[in-house]
């Protein structure tokens, strides 16, 4: 089994994208468990804040999750920002299928979307180390896939992903 690791910044379409890849795999007959950044800090991670040091636990803690799932035969689709480099690639020495994607998007597009009004209020200093902002987010160097959220439809990236998962013989 397999983890589809989907990191970029806050409104890149991480979410929208992991749930379309979930829609595809279930109709293909795989077990899976969607891992949302978002509401695990409203479950098991509600001890976190957004410090260096709790988003990389943050991180550790999902490779686990993705880890336990995987070694029992359930794919994981996981959408988090995990902004910091040496944290994401720690998880390919640890989970045996790791497919990175990388949702690429300006942030000046970013900042036109922001439906959550997140964006509006870090530049107001309203929301303190806010990724992207005043929080570094460091790309990934070589992803297994990049999807430019800013060019393509949910429905390409998806089926982008779904191609480079034949290629690995991952499905
Ligand atoms: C980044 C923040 C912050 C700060 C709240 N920085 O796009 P969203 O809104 O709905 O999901 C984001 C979520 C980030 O959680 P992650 O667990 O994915 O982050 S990390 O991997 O870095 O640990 C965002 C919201 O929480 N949010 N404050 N300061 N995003």
């Amino acid at each position: 089994m397999f983890t589809i690791w989907l990191t970029g910044l806050s409104g890149a379409g991480k979410t929208t994208l992991s749930a379309l890849l979930a829609e595809e795999l279930c109709r293909k007959g795989y077990k899976l468990e969607l891992l949302d950044g978002d509401q695990l800090r409203g479950g098991i991670s509600r001890d976190l804040g957004y410090g260096k040091e709790d988003r990389i636990k943050q991180v550790q803690r999902v490779g686990y999750l993705c880890e336990l799932l995987n070694k029992h035969g359930v794919v994981t689709i996981v959408s988090l920002i995990s902004p910091y480099r040496d944290s994401r690639e720690v998880l390919r020495t640890k989970i045996k299928h790791f497919v990175e994607v990388y949702m690429k998007c300006p942030l000046e597009t970013l900042l036109g979307r922001d439906p959550k009004g997140l964006y509006k209020k870090a530049l107001a200093g309203e929301i303190k180390s806010f990724t992207g902002i005043s929080d570094p987010y460091e790309e990934p160097l070589r992803p297994e896939i990049t999807v430019f959220s800013d060019q393509e439809t949910p429905h390409q990236g998806c089926e982008k992903v779904l191609q480079r998962l034949l290629e690995l013989e991952l499905i």
